[in-house]
């Protein structure tokens, strides 16, 4: 069976091929266009997410049990009923770029059709929001123009706010592909921090926080300065003297100063894109993420426009979207200020809506965006929102803030898979959603590209497709003939027919060649690009190859934009700037990744990272718990050393919640600044203050009882296949602190004690270990690996026993922190193969497997022989 990975948003496709176990391998699909055959290694473990294990399985009512019927019953009077005293401004809906596009199309209609208000906004407003105000304002449509395949032809590519090598793994390896096959293709990356992605760069320019504005303007002006402009461009465009006059102040010399760059670093960029006869640039959440994001978006796209690198092989500016269907949710119109399907709300639309749908209540204005919208609950306006597929208690900025007003709002509904997330803890109506594997439907990549995922295995408990739950809703409001739908193909001819309907050209989304597609050739749907219609009957790879652009007069616009500096800056009281971002091996709020083991052996704890001479400063040693505080929040984290984090800021991943540490949300500490376009929040500057965490002492627990909850200063927990390990850290006595956790009585129980704290405990029942607890002043230093093994192989000699109580292998088996999480090789493994004579990434491969898969931690494998390269000079 194919289908596509629910991950990011490069949209892998994957063959999953069912196993004698019953359990399903997933490997990738070499005939899925968008990836070739590769997957990283979130996509191939998406095999051991499928367990039932965590998952929300029946439907709840104030924390019951009870029927669909009831619960759809309860959801309909509840929002018919507040709607009634206090009019459909009162509700809203909250929806993902991780719903398929059939479940999203449903709620928009429901939303926006039917209920009648604009009030339907979905997390993208944290993720796409700047791009979608970037194309609509340079092309008059929210459209990507370029496609993967452009990496193949691409001269210099500049991937700027992307981490791509985390975040977008299987298209960094086709940027790598393109780079052994054309080693003269140039790569410069953009980012404040030096990360894994910086591997492939041949130049990396680590400028100041949130500055990008200046270095693209500059570009700009450059351009207008060496002969760089596409003459036979200019007829098409507007706006090319208001954005070289606001671009005209930008000398090479004040970007530098602007962006805390040399002015040798930015001219040589500026060269380099002179001299390319190709561009493309790819750009994400350092980017959109900003109170400036939209505008930054634009000075991008000005710089394709105005010389004539957009809409043709190599060549556009490629916003990277992050979640499976982002663009899928673009394409219904499901962010609260637009209509549906690339419409916004003019009269002419509203009418043509109120004929699409047969409903004399569509919208008539925008609706609240995510973070308005979780204030006009706090104020009381909002008095019922229905959140489905996202976790708004950990990723909305301002989360003190969002938590208190989910607590007051009237009525929580949340449509999940999980039974436990930070956002079901508040939840009144809890409605179990079918995840992958299960439902079935159509998502859009990155690339425009739309492809199925399909169900292989049956609904956990009484799940349900997120779609049916929102007609089933939708039919008792009373709107039972708009909301008839027996299967999800049904819907996406509804939605691929609007996008038809009396476009005549006007609006990029169109796929009206998909509207009559049977429910079999649906199902059986091949991956391809939007649009999709009479002059392009099998897809678009690339769009603008004519010229031809969707503003009334058919040209593109340059904007004439003024770069501005995040809102919040560093100052004596918080003196570093926090970023926040990705993982490699983590999926946002860790719902799904953070339940798989080996998943979570690459970097198991949150953390915060720290530059060494900024540690230094603070008194900070690398593996301290720091205590990382904002204007609005705190934190407590790993210190993690590294000289890539450039002076002045720290970061911080977002992934961390409450299930999975004591107080680790980066987004406690962010402040709700918006692009005043876009509405989306500055997520990534944030000005902070650290300081070492004091405890009495640290330590670690293994338990093979997954379920225990932990009450302690701080800890943080990870799965293994046969036990929960917590680390830990607090006040008084370690072994009074276990004492009181668990009733040890029913354990036989082995002891070693040291000095001061230092306390080793294990717990067996007959010969099975169950426990295993050691703690010391500082964190101990364990191998981890080995004592969680313990869980689920006999433990058979008094040696082996020993070895359990001091925490450590026999020192030939030590793996150590686990680097690739494809095969599980350790930090350990790979020194010791690099100080045996394999001094390459391949040699590497060849004698322990690890980056022979995914690719994704060979940026890592090189930082590890360049640090055995300093520690033996000359060998
Ligand atoms: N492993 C993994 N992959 C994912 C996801 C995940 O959760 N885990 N999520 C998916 C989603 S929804 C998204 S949106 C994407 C996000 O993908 P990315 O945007 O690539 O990931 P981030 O880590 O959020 O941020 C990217 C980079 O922006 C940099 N940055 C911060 N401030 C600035 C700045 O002022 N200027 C510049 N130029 N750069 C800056 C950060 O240092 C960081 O390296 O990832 C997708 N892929
Ligand atoms: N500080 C900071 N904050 C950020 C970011 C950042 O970089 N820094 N990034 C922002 C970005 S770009 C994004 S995209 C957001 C992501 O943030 P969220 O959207 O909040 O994160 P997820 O964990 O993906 O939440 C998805 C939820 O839906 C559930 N789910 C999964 N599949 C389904 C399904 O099919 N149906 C239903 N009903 N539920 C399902 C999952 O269990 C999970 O609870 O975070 C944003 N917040
Ligand atoms: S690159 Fe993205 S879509 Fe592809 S396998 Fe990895 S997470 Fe899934
Ligand atoms: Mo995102």
């Amino acid at each position: 069976m194919n289908s596509t990975c629910p991950y990011c948003g490069v949209g892998c496709g994957v063959k999953v091929m069912p196993k004698p176990s019953g359990a399903y391998q997933v490997a990738g699909d070499a005939q899925h266009p968008s990836s070739l055959g590769r997957l990283c290694v979130k996509g191939a473990a998406l095999g051991e997410t499928l367990g039932h294990q965590g998952r929300l399985l029946h439907p709840q009512v104030n924390g019951q049990r009870v029927s669909w019927d009831e619960a759809l019953q309860q959801v309909a009077s509840d929002l018919q009923q507040i709607i009634n005293k206090h009019g459909a401004q009162a509700v809203a809906f909250y929806a993902s770029g991780q719903l398929l596009t059939e479940d999203y199309y449903a709620a928009n209609k429901l939303m926006k059709g039917f209920i009648g208000v604009g009030n339907i906004d979905t997390n993208s407003r944290l993720c796409m929001a700047s791009a979608v105000v970037g194309y609509k304002r340079a092309f008059g449509a929210d459209a990507m123009p370029c496609c993967y395949d452009d990496f193949a032809h691409c001269g210099l590519v500049i991937l700027v706010g992307s981490n791509a090598a985390w975040a977008h793994p299987v298209a960094y390896q086709r940027l790598v592909q393109a780079k052994k096959q054309r080693p003269d293709m140039q790569v410069v990356v953009i980012d404040p921090r030096r990360t894994a992605t910086c591997d492939l760069a041949d130049l990396h320019l680590p400028l100041r926080p949130g500055s990008d504005a200046a270095l693209f303007n500059g570009l700009l002006h450059w351009l207008s300065q060496h002969q760089a402009i596409d003459h036979s461009m200019l007829p098409q465009l507007d706006g090319v003297e208001a954005a070289l006059a606001a671009a005209q102040p930008w000398s090479s010399q004040a970007v530098a100063d602007f962006c805390q760059l040399e002015r040798a670093q930015v001219e040589d960029f500026y060269q380099r894109v002179v001299a390319s006869d190709t561009l493309l640039t790819l750009y994400c959440m350092g980017i959109n993420q900003s109170s400036s994001g939209s505008d930054k978006c634009n000075a991008i796209i000005n710089v394709h426009l105005l010389s004539g690198k957009i809409g043709r092989a190599g060549c556009g500016p490629f916003s990277l979207t992050g979640q499976p269907n982002a663009m899928g949710g673009r394409e219904v119109g499901g962010l609260a200020n637009q209509l549906a399907a690339h419409m916004d709300f003019t009269p002419e639309n509203i009418d043509r809506m109120q004929r699409f749908w047969h409903s004399e209540q569509v919208a008539r204005q925008p609706g609240l965006k995510a973070v308005e919208l979780f204030q006009a609950i706090e104020r009381g306006d909002v008095k019922a929102v229905w959140i489905m597929g996202t976790n708004p208690a950990v990723s909305l900025p301002d989360g003190h803030r969002v938590v208190a007003a989910l607590a007051r709002c009237e009525k929580v509904i949340v449509s999940e898979v999980s039974q436990h997330t930070d956002t079901t803890a508040y939840a009144d109506i809890l409605l179990p959603a079918q995840g992958w594997g299960e439902k079935n439907g159509t998502v859009t990549n990155s690339e425009r590209r739309i492809s199925r995922q399909r169900s292989f295995v049956a609904a956990a408990g009484e799940a349900q497709p997120d779609w049916w739950i929102i007609a089933e809703v939708a039919k008792r409001m009373g709107f039972a003939a708009a909301f008839n739908w027996q299967h999800p193909a049904e819907i996406f001819r509804e939605h691929a027919a609007l996008s038809g309907f009396e476009n005549q050209g006007r609006r990029a989304f169109d796929i009206s060649g998909l509207a009559q597609l049977t429910n079999a050739q649906w199902d059986a749907l091949q991956p391809l690009q939007w649009p999709v219609n009479a002059q392009y009957p099998q897809g678009c790879a690339r769009l603008f190859s004519e010229r031809k652009f969707f503003h009334a007069n058919g040209k593109a616009r340059l904007l004439a934009i003024t770069p501005r500096l995040p809102v919040a800056q560093v100052s004596a009281g918080w003196p570093l700037m926090m970023n926040t971002g990705r993982i490699r091996d983590q999926w946002h709020t860790m719902t799904r990744t953070g339940s798989v083991p080996r998943l979570m052996q690459h970097l198991s704890e949150p953390f915060v990272e720290i530059h060494p001479q900024d540690a230094q400063q603070h008194q900070i040693g690398e593996g301290d718990l720091v205590r990382v505080q904002s204007a609005s929040g705190w934190l407590v984290v790993r210190a993690q050393l590294s000289a890539g984090q450039q002076r002045g800021t720290v970061f911080v991943p977002m992934h961390w919640t409450r299930q999975f540490a004591a107080q680790a949300n980066a987004d406690m500490l962010v402040a709700p600044h918006l692009c005043p376009e876009s509405g989306q929040p500055e997520s990534k500057q944030t000005p902070v203050r650290l300081r070492r965490w004091h405890c009495d002492w640290q330590g670690e627990l293994f338990i093979c009882d997954s379920v225990t909850k932990i009450r302690a200063g701080w800890w943080a927990r990870i799965p293994y296949p046969a036990a929960t390990r917590y680390t830990l850290a607090a006040d008084g006595d370690p072994q009074q602190w276990l004492a009181q956790q668990f009733d040890l009585s029913t354990l036989t129980l082995q002891f070693a004690a040291g000095q001061g704290m230092f306390r080793r405990v294990l717990g067996w029942q007959a010969d099975k270990l169950v426990l295993a607890f050691y703690a010391d002043g500082m964190r101990p230093v364990l191998d981890d690996a080995f004592i969680a093994a313990a869980f689920s192989q006999p433990v058979q000699t008094a040696q082996q026993r020993h070895a359990l109580l001091a925490g450590r292998a026999a020192q030939a088996d030590a793996k150590g922190r686990t680097v690739c999480s494809c095969f599980g090789v350790g930090e350990q493994q790979i020194i010791a193969a690099i100080t045996s004579g394999c001094p390459t990434p391949e040699a590497l491969g060849k004698k322990l497997q690890c980056g022979t898969h995914c690719g994704s931690c060979i940026p890592e494998l090189k930082q590890l022989i360049t640090r055995a390269e300093i520690a033996q000079p000359g060998e």
